[in-house]
C-alpha cells in the first residue's frame, strides 16, 4: 500500500479519538506595541494569556533584527520566561544571510544550554524556500550546520505546504530533517471563508503525503502546521479573502480545530497583534496589513472563546 493512503484513513478515523487530539501552539512576536523589544517581564505576561490554552509557543529568530537599528534578544529574554511558566519554546534562526545565521548560532548556543529544558527545537528558516533565498540542499546543509553546534536539540525548519508539495523541500525529506513545519494560509490563496477549512485541508493534506510518501514512513518525520490564521477585525481583505474578527472565530473553530481534532499539531498565527508594525504594501500596490493576525489584541485580550 501506497504510505500516503494511509493518511486520510488516519484523519478519517480520528474525530472520535480525542484522545489523540493534536497540540495547538502559538506564534509569538518579539516586539510590544510600542515597538519596543519584550522583556522576560513581557513574554511572563504573554505566557500568563496564553497558559490556559497551549504549552507551547514558536518564535522565529534568535536575535530578531526586524527593526535592524534595534534588535531584540529572544533567545536570552523568552527562556527565564518559558522556564517559569512551563511553556516549551521552539526558537529560530534567520538562516537568509551569512550575518544574521551566525548571530543566530551565536545567541543559541550562548542562551540554550541554562534552559535547555524549555526548548523544544530550533527552526532554521521561516518560507526561505517559498521566497527562493535557497534550495533545498541549501538549507538542508545550514541545517546540518546548526546540528553539529547543537547536538542535543531537535532542529527543523519552516515552509510553504507547497514547496514540501511540489518537490522544493525533497532534499530536507531524504536528507535526515526530522521535523518539518508546514505553513497553510487559505487567506493568501484568496479563498472565501465559506472554502477556507477544505482548503487549508487539502493544502495540508497534499504536503504531508508528499512528506509520508517520498520518507516512506507516517511518523520517521515529526510535522506540524507551522502556520495558520485568518486576520481579524483591522486587517485587509485579499481577494475573496475576507479579513474581520467573525471570519477569524470561524476559521479557527472550523478549519483550525478540524486539524487538531485529526491529530494534528498546530501553530496558530498569531497569539497578539503586532500593532508595532508598519503598514506595509505589497507587491501590486495595495496595502497588506500584519498587525490584526492575533487570536488576542495587543493587550493580550482573547478575541474570541479560544478552544474547540
Ligand atoms: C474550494 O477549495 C477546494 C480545495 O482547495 C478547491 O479545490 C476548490 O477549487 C475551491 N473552490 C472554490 C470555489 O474556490
Ligand atoms: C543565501 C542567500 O541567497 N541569501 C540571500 C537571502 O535573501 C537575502 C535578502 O532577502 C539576501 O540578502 C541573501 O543574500
Amino acid at each position: 500500500m501506497r504510505v500516503s493512503t494511509i493518511l486520510p484513513l488516519a484523519f478519517a478515523a480520528a474525530p472520535l479519538a480525542s484522545a489523540a487530539a493534536g497540540t495547538l501552539g502559538f506564534a509569538v512576536g518579539a516586539r510590544m506595541p510600542s515597538g519596543a523589544c519584550k522583556t522576560t517581564a513581557d513574554y511572563a505576561a504573554d505566557f500568563s494569556a496564553l497558559k490556559p490554552y497551549t504549552s507551547i509557543v514558536r518564535t522565529y529568530s534568535a536575535v530578531d533584527g526586524a527593526v535592524p537599528e534595534n534588535p531584540c534578544q529572544v533567545a536570552e529574554q523568552i527562556l527565564p520566561a518559558a522556564a517559569a511558566a512551563k511553556i516549551k519554546v521552539i526558537l529560530g534562526v534567520w538562516p537568509d544571510t551569512d550575518d544574521s545565521y551566525k548571530t543566530d548560532k551565536e545567541a543559541l548556543q550562548k542562551y540554550i544550554p541554562a534552559n535547555a529544558d524549555s526548548v523544544y527545537a530550533v527552526t532554521v528558516g521561516s518560507e526561505t524556500l517559498y521566497r527562493g533565498n535557497f534550495t533545498g540542499p541549501e538549507l538542508l546543509s545550514r541545517i546540518n550546520d546548526l546540528k553539529k553546534a547543537l547536538p542535543d536539540i531537535k532542529i527543523g525548519t519552516a515552509d510553504s505546504w507547497n514547496k514540501y508539495q511540489d518537490g522544493t523541500a525533497d532534499a530536507l525529506i531524504t536528507g535526515g530533517v526530522k521535523l518539518l513545519l508546514v505553513n497553510a494560509f487559505a487567506y493568501w490563496q484568496g479563498q472565501k471563508i465559506t472554502n477556507a477549512t477544505a482548503t487549508y485541508l487539502d493544502d495540508l493534506q497534499q504536503a504531508i503525503g508528499h512528506i509520508q510518501e517520498l520518507s516512506g514512513s507516517i511518523d520517521g518525520i515529526e510535522i506540524w502546521n507551522g502556520e495558520t490564521g485568518w486576520p481579524a477585525d483591522g486587517g485587509d481583505d485579499y481577494g475573496a479573502a475576507k479579513a474581520g474578527t467573525d471570519n477569524a472565530k470561524s476559521f479557527y473553530k472550523n478549519g483550525v480545530c478540524a486539524a487538531l481534532d485529526w491529530g494534528l499539531n498546530v501553530f496558530y498565527f498569531e497569539a497578539f497583534d503586532e500593532t508595532w508594525k508598519p503598514q506595509s504594501v505589497g507587491d501590486s500596490g495595495s496595502s497588506a496589513d500584519e498587525r490584526h493576525w492575533g487570536a488576542f489584541t495587543d493587550q493580550r485580550a482573547a478575541k474570541w472563546s479560544i478552544g474547540c
